[in-house]
């Protein structure tokens, strides 16, 4: 495995299977699985220079101390909010994740899980797979059209999420730390948005600066008839705070493709008739996930093979042009 000849490449998780075939014909591939992880870390740690992350173990200052010869770490997805890439910008470790090439399809799911929650889809179609038509017919719903949508997020996938909606015609507002340039009226405060509309779509990182933003303040300011989507990171809400949001009618409904602690999922929400339930698919087609590959290939195999990544985050900005 420590050919002197190749990188060795440590992933944290199962990668797809083209992207580790990939790996494996072009460094010194090791694939780790949580059971795996540390004793794999103590017979090849002082080896690895490459690390690739699905954002399940968190990558911190412990793990970084533990690869001193680390160069790169490879995230597959947008969000990189398990790596600590501060800590790794300051030991020259470059971060990459994969952006755009997943906004469409997760901007897609979003406005469909608003849709399903709204008028009540999955609920309706268990209704007709029970036999219940022929009984009566299904109950009227919420609908889009007496409200006006917020967003927490207008990035890359917040404005694929508006120009979507857009088409719908129903009002848009959002909420970020700086104003994007977007024709929709800005909420510098999280909770003027909440007060101002009645359903939230949530589209920001996950990370301590987001931590649990989405709590009982702002399912009171939405109201009895707020719906929230969160297709963002399960730690950006309070999932306990939601639970009893909807258990006690503070807001109408909630549809979820991401939660705290997934892919377990708390029986209480599992129950509730008023949450729409995904199993963080916002990303998950075939077309997408290819292009997801071949990024995070690009990134890897490029900096093997020439020194130079694609899509380096934020954070490492700089040690790019040195
Ligand atoms: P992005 O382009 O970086 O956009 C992030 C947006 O969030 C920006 O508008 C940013 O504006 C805002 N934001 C960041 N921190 C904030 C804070 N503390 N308070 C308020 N707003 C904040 O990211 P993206 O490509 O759209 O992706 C967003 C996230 O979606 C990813 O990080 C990932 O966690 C999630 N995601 C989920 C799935 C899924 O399968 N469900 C798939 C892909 C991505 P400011 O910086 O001005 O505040
Ligand atoms: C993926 C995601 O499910 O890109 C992200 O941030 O959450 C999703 O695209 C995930 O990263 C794939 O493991």
């Amino acid at each position: 495995m420590n050919d002197p000849q190749r990188k060795t490449f440590l992933s944290l998780d199962p990668l797809p299977d083209m992207v580790a075939a990939e790996a494996r014909a072009r460094t010194a591939f090791i694939q780790a699985t949580p059971q795996t992880l540390d004793a794999l870390v103590a017979e090849h740690g002082d080896s690895v220079e490459i690390l690739a992350s699905r954002g399940k173990q968190a990558v911190g200052r412990g793990l970084l101390d533990r690869l001193p010869r680390l160069k790169l770490i490879a995230a597959y997805g947008v969000g990189y909010d398990k790596v600590d890439a501060v800590a790794a910008a300051e030991r020259g470790v470059l971060v990459t994740n994969t952006p755009d090439v997943l906004s469409d399809d997760v901007a897609d799911l979003a406005v469909a899980l608003l849709l399903a929650t709204v008028r009540r889809l999955p609920q309706a179609d268990r209704f007709v797979r029970a036999g219940e038509w022929a009984k009566c017919a299904y109950p009227l719903t919420s609908t889009l059209r007496d409200r006006t949508v917020g967003l927490v997020g207008m990035g890359r996938i917040g404005q694929e999420i508006a120009a979507r909606l857009a088409a719908f015609r129903i009002p848009i507002a959002y909420h970020s730390r700086t104003p994007a340039s977007v024709p929709y009226r800005h909420f510098p405060d999280l909770l003027d948005l909440a007060r101002h509309v009645d359903a939230l779509i949530v589209i920001v990182p996950g990370g301590k600066a987001t931590e649990r933003m989405i709590g009982a303040p702002v399912f009171e300011a939405l109201g009895p008839k707020g719906i929230v989507v969160n297709v963002a990171r399960g730690s950006v809400m309070d999932q306990d705070a939601l639970i009893a949001a909807l258990r006690d009618g503070t807001i109408e409904a909630a549809g979820l493709d991401v939660y705290e602690g997934e892919p377990m999922v708390p029986a209480e929400l599992a129950a509730m008739d008023n949450a729409v339930l995904l199993p963080h698919v916002g990303s998950g087609t075939h077309f997408t996930r290819d292009a997801m590959n071949r990024l995070f290939l690009d990134n890897v195999l490029g900096w093997v093979e020439e020194g130079r990544v694609v899509t380096p985050v934020r954070e490492c900005l700089a040690l790019t042009s040195r």
